[in-house]
C-alpha cells in the first residue's frame, strides 16, 4: 500500500487520493452481486485519518449495500487531525478505494465536504474520478419530495451561544469529577458513604439534549425558508428524524460512534440504518437458517 505521508505533503490532496485509489485494496472487495439495493444512500462524519473512525464497520456496510446515488455528507476525511498527526491505516485506503470503485461501476456519487474536510471545498463544482464535489445539493425523492443536502456546520454561528453553554457545562463537569474524586477520598477516610455525582451528570446530558434539539430546529427552519420539503445533514454525529411543521429533518449520523446511514428505498421511503444492529440481525438470521438446515437434515 502507498499510504505514505510524503504523498500528502508533496502532491495535492486530489492527486494523492487518485494514486491511493489506483492501488489495490488490502482487504479485497467481494463481488457486488447480491447486495441490498437502495435508491439513495447518505453517509457522513466518517473521519478517515483518525483512530475514531470505525473503518471495519464502514467497509462491511459498503460491501453489503449498493445504491443508484450516494451522498457523502461531509467530514469524510479529517484534514484537521491529519495535519496535526498523520494517521492513515490501510483500512482507510480501502474505504477511499471502494468509494471510487463504486463511482466507476456507475453509482452517482456526490461529495459535500464538511468543516473537517473543508480543503475539498475549493473544488466545488468539479468532478474527480466520477465523484461530484458540491457545496450543497438538492435531492428529489422517488415520491416527489425535495430535500436540501448539506453538511450542517453552516449553522455553527447561529448555535454559538448554545455551543458555549454546552462547553461550559462540559468544563464544569470535568472540574466536578475531579472535585468528587477528592471529596470522596476524604469522605472514605472519614468513614462516610460515597457522594453521588448523578445530578451533575444529568445536568450535562440535559445541556447536550437541548443543544441537539435546538440545532435540529434551526436547520429545519432554514430549509423551510428555501422552500424545500426537508433537509439531510450530518455534523452533530446524531442520527435522527424529526418533523417540524411538515419540514423533514434527517441526520445520517456518523461512523465514529453510532455507525448509521440514511437510505431511501425505491418508493421514496426513507430509513435510518444502524449498522451494528443490521450486522446483529444478519448474524441471527444466519444462525437461524443453519439451525433450520440441521433440523431438515435430521428429519
Ligand atoms: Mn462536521
Amino acid at each position: 500500500m502507498i499510504g505514505e505521508q510524503e504523498i500528502f505533503e508533496n502532491e495535492g490532496v486530489v492527486s494523492a487520493f487518485r494514486r491511493l485509489a489506483a492501488a489495490e485494496p488490502d482487504l479485497p472487495e467481494p463481488s457486488p452481486d447480491g447486495r441490498r439495493r437502495y435508491r439513495t444512500v447518505w453517509i457522513s462524519d466518517v473521519h478517515l485519518g483518525t483512530k475514531g473512525c470505525n473503518a471495519e464497520l464502514l467497509i462491511d456496510f459498503l460491501d453489503s449495500v449498493d445504491s443508484e446515488t450516494m451522498y457523502l455528507v461531509g467530514d469524510i476525511i479529517d484534514g484537521w487531525r491529519l495535519k496535526k498527526k498523520f494517521y492513515w491505516p490501510s483500512s482507510h485506503n480501502d474505504i477511499v478505494w471502494r468509494i471510487l470503485k463504486r463511482a466507476r461501476r456507475g453509482t452517482r456519487i456526490v461529495y459535500i465536504p464538511g468543516n473537517h474536510d473543508e480543503m475539498f471545498r475549493q473544488f466545488t463544482g468539479l468532478s474527480f474520478g466520477g465523484v461530484e464535489i458540491r457545496r450543497a445539493a438538492f435531492h428529489d425523492t422517488a415520491d416527489g419530495r425535495r430535500l436540501m443536502v448539506l453538511h450542517g456546520d453552516e449553522f455553527d454561528a447561529v448555535m454559538l451561544a448554545h455551543r458555549w453553554l454546552a462547553f461550559a457545562g462540559d468544563a464544569a463537569y470535568t472540574l466536578l469529577m475531579g472535585l468528587s474524586r477528592r471529596v470522596n477520598a476524604v469522605r472514605g477516610r472519614m468513614g462516610l458513604p460515597y457522594w453521588s455525582l448523578s445530578k451533575m451528570a444529568k445536568h450535562k446530558v440535559k445541556n447536550a439534549v437541548e443543544f441537539i434539539s435546538r440545532y435540529e430546529e434551526v436547520v429545519a427552519r432554514a430549509a423551510a425558508q428555501r422552500g424545500v420539503d426537508g433537509v439531510v445533514c450530518g455534523h452533530i454525529h446524531t442520527a435522527e428524524f424529526r418533523n417540524f411543521d411538515g419540514i423533514e429533518y434527517w441526520n445520517d449520523g456518523d461512523w465514529v460512534e453510532g455507525c448509521n446511514a440514511l437510505v431511501e428505498h425505491f418508493d421514496g421511503r426513507m430509513e435510518i440504518l444502524n449498522w451494528p444492529e443490521e450486522i446483529a440481525r444478519r448474524d441471527a438470521d444466519a444462525r437461524a437458517s443453519q439451525e433450520a438446515d440441521r433440523m431438515a437434515e435430521a428429519a
